[in-house]
């Protein structure tokens, strides 16, 4: 078992997008374990995607991602990380596969519609980034 962060975007919770979105990992048998609705401050989207700092398009990525609520999400299945990419498809829509998230619901290559952690290292930074050890559940459903 994996566990990986995800998180709904803005552009997709205004569009009511979330239950379409979780579907999606559902489906493919990546469960919910943590969810919360927030609307991210300036500096907590700074903080979060502090490794993109220098590039150019972190200024407007950070106005998106503090535009409205978003919704991250901890997801955990067989390899998780690796898959949960795979649902979410290419980074850009143009480039994304049928039948994935971003490819059905993106709106552009920034207003992407899911974040998914990329590898082990960044699940680890990621989920206690937004959930305390309390709010993410351990026992295994029936
Ligand atoms: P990822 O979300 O597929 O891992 P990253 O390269 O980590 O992609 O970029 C983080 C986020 O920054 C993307 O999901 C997207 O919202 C935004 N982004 C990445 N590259 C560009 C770009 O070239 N133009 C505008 N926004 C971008
Ligand atoms: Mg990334």
């Amino acid at each position: 078992m994996e566990r990986t962060l995800i998180i709904i975007k803005p552009d997709a919770v205004a569009r009511d997008l979330i239950g379409k979105i979780l579907s999606r990992f559902e489906e493919q048998n990546l469960r919910v374990v943590a969810s919360r609705l927030i609307q991210l401050t300036r500096s907590q989207a700074e903080g979060f995607y502090a490794e993109h700092s220098e590039r150019p398009f972190f200024g407007s990525l950070c106005d998106f991602m503090t535009s409205g609520p978003c919704m991250p999400v901890v997801l955990e299945g067989d390899n998780a990380i690796t898959r949960g990419r795979e649902i979410m498809g290419a980074t850009d829509p143009a480039e994304a596969d049928d039948n994935t998230i971003r490819k059905d619901f993106a709106e552009s290559k920034e207003r992407n519609s899911c974040h998914g952690s990329d590898s082990p290292e960044s699940a680890a930074r990621e989920i206690p980034f937004y959930f305390q050890t309390c709010d993410v559940i351990t026992t295994s459903r029936a």
